[in-house]
């Protein structure tokens, strides 16, 4: 009995957050901005990348960032310093973002720039492997880390964000020679969970591997061919190829 009440309970939760992340996404789409969801286990490693990916993208594409954090507001300033606009969020007792949050955060990036002027929105998501990936807040797509410290076996031991996400960045792979783990062996077992999903190995601090996680987002915000010659009314495009990505 007890179960079966918890589980009603889930249900009208994630209907209701359901219903709060359409609402986001048709901010989304209206302003025509792409917007990401980035998850992950607490330090795999999403600021580091959101910096790398910031200093790359910032002179092609505008982006804002709505940073996620229990408490502080520590990512929000080291992405404020890549001097893009950035909203933080504070959840709290929450372990993770939900719609609800990000709504409040959109509307506080309208106080700081024009949506309108914004081509990508970054959601930091709070570090927690399992429930962000349940907690829909408008993005387009969900992007997952594993860093190569957390063990071949997590996307077994932990499917729901794997199976969610539509990309898979492979962390710290500049750490690999000196642990015992198998990339070969972590993308299996990734792929056992989603055989669709885009892997890409990367480190942010050496740069090994970012060239095609910047060409996934470039194609993600539907700039992936000529981004120089790419129109700027060209708002519904965007939106359209993104769903095919
Ligand atoms: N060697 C190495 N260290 C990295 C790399 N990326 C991040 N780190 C380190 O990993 C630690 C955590 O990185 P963050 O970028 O803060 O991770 P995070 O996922 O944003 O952490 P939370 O927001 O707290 O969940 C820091 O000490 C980083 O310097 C990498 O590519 N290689
Ligand atoms: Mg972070
Ligand atoms: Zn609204
Ligand atoms: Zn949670």
């Amino acid at each position: 009995m007890h179960q079966t009440f918890d589980a009603a309970l889930e249900m009208n939760l994630l209907h209701a957050n359901q219903a709060g992340a359409d609402h986001n996404r048709e901010h989304f789409d209206e302003w025509g901005i792409t917007c990401l969801n980035v998850m992950s286990s607490p330090g795999a490693g999403k600021t580091s990348l959101l910096e790398a990916t910031l200093s790359a993208l910032q002179s092609e594409l505008a982006i804002a960032v709505i940073e996620g954090d229990m408490t502080t507001e520590l990512d929000a300033d080291r992405l404020r310093r890549c001097g893009v606009p950035v909203v933080a969020i504070n959840t709290g007792r929450s372990c993770h973002l939900d719609a609800r949050m990000v709504s409040g955060g959109i509307h506080q990036l309208k106080a700081l720039v024009d949506p309108q002027t914004i081509d990508l929105v970054v959601v930091e998501n709070v570090g927690n492997l399992v429930c962000p990936a349940e907690f829909e807040v408008g993005e387009h797509a969900k992007v997952a880390l594993l860093s190569v410290t957390e063990g071949e076996d997590k996307p077994l031991k932990y499917p729901v964000m794997f199976r969610e996400a539509d990309c898979l960045l492979i962390t710290k792979t500049d750490l690999a020679p000196y642990l015992e783990v198998d990339l070969d062996r972590i993308m299996a077992n990734v792929r056992q969970i989603n055989p669709e999903v885009a892997i890409f190995p990367v480190s942010a601090k050496t740069g090994e591997g970012l060239a095609d996680w910047l060409n996934w987002v470039r194609q993600a915000t539907g700039r992936s061919i000529q981004p120089a010659t790419t129109q700027p009314g060209d708002r519904g495009d965007r939106v359209a190829t993104l769903a095919t990505v």
